[in-house]
């Protein structure tokens, strides 16, 4: 399947690419075309039929699964789940300072699926976990290159998140065969998390003692504070991420958009962590001082996003707009992008502010 043209296209070798956000809040379920590739390196090419997943490290036994064996030997399990980018939204914070490196994400790296295959648990169950292993790794057959040295990309997650149900070893997107640009044949979906423990072209799972010394699981994707920089800081002392933080985005005005009518009915998307649903979105005109909270359109789900839209009536002029979200665990969002903002530019979930103007 091809992508959508209108996709914003950041960077062609390796391809990294979002939808525009008005696009994207079309579907509650966003159409594979329009799905965010985050990739770090080149699109592998795998034969499906001489695939085979390898489960090895503190395990009984040892396991090769072809690709057969994972659909007919296990549970057909279906999930529905947004993935997010750790990086969502990052253009916010490099507005307020620069994020150098780095794909400057907008509103658009998420995406809602249904995503099909076999539970994790299962495939572990079979296996056999030792008693002391603490962490689940998994490795992509991409090669990613970091410092000349080709690391790969791999992940791993607690045991406890890995034997829940709804991590899955995914073959099927919205009810067809993975795309390749989405990690064909096999993938790694674990509802909850940053996009970046969703192992794409997985080829092995490894069981052990401490999380994955993958260059992307031990020194990226880790959270500093604002007053860190990246000559000096100590890499061990940032936080692997993996939770992700409540959020909210507003999709419709845009930034800096020219509307011609005064009656608009504003819309947006908001997403939690591991679990927790979307409470209460607020939308206010007036910088803060006052707040009116916004219908809930699809929300309740419990690894998917929530939309939602609040009906405006304007005056003529320029506006300031902003959105704030709650989840089922009372997190609110911080109001400043200062006080989040971090030199890798993750997890950016600061209220979202927009300007627009209205004139007839
Ligand atoms: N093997 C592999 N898996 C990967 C990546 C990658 O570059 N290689 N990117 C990760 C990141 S950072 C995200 S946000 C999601 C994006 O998934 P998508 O491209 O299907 O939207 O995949 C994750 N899994
Ligand atoms: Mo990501």
């Amino acid at each position: 399947m091809k992508k959508d043209p209108k996709l914003i296209i950041h960077t062609t070798d390796p391809v990294n690419a979002e939808p525009p956000v008005d696009k994207l809040l079309e579907n509650f379920i966003t159409p594979q075309p329009l799905y965010y590739i985050r990739n770090h390196g080149d699109v592998p090419e795998i034969d499906p039929d001489t695939f085979r997943l390898t489960v090895n490290g503190m395990v009984e036994e040892t396991l090769e699964l072809s690709l057969n064996s994972l659909k007919k030997d296990f549970s057909r399990h279906t999930v529905m789940a947004t993935l997010q980018c750790a990086g969502n939204r990052r253009n916010q914070m490099i507005d307020f300072a620069p994020v150098p490196g780095e794909v400057p994400w907008q509103e658009g790296a998420i995406g809602n699926a249904t995503w099909t295959g076999a539970p994790l648990k299962e495939i572990l169950e079979k296996a056999g976990v030792k008693a002391d292993a603490l962490y689940v790794e998994f490795m992509g057959a991409d090669d990613v290159f970091r410092h000349g040295e080709n690391v790969g990309f791999g992940a791993s997650i607690p045991i406890n998140k890995a034997l829940t149900e709804d991590v899955l070893l995914a073959y099927e997107m919205n009810d067809k065969p993975l795309e390749p640009t989405h990690g064909f044949p096999l993938r790694v979906v674990v509802p909850g998390y940053i996009g970046a423990r969703s192992v794409k072209w997985l080829t092995t799972i490894t069981l052990q003692k401490e999380p994955s010394k993958n260059y992307f699981q031990d020194h990226a994707y880790r959270l500093f504070p604002p007053e860190a920089k990246a000559e000096t800081v100590d890499w061990d002392t940032g936080i692997q991420l993996s939770e992700l933080a409540v959020n909210c985005a507003i999709t419709f005005p845009k930034n800096n958009e020219i509307i011609s009518e005064k009656k608009i009915t504003v819309k947006g998307y908001a997403m939690s962590g591991d679990g927790r649903i979307i409470t209460k979105v607020d939308v206010s005109t007036d910088g803060g001082e006052t707040w009116t909270t916004a219908i809930i359109t699809e929300g309740d789900h419990k690894w998917a996003w929530a939309f939602w839209e609040i009906g405006l009536d304007l005056q003529d002029g320029e506006h300031e707009l902003i959105a704030r979200a709650f989840d089922s665990a009372a997190n609110a969002q911080p109001e400043y992008v200062k006080d989040v903002w971090n030199f890798k530019g993750y997890m950016n979930n600061a209220w979202h502010k927009i300007r627009f103007i209205t004139k007839n």
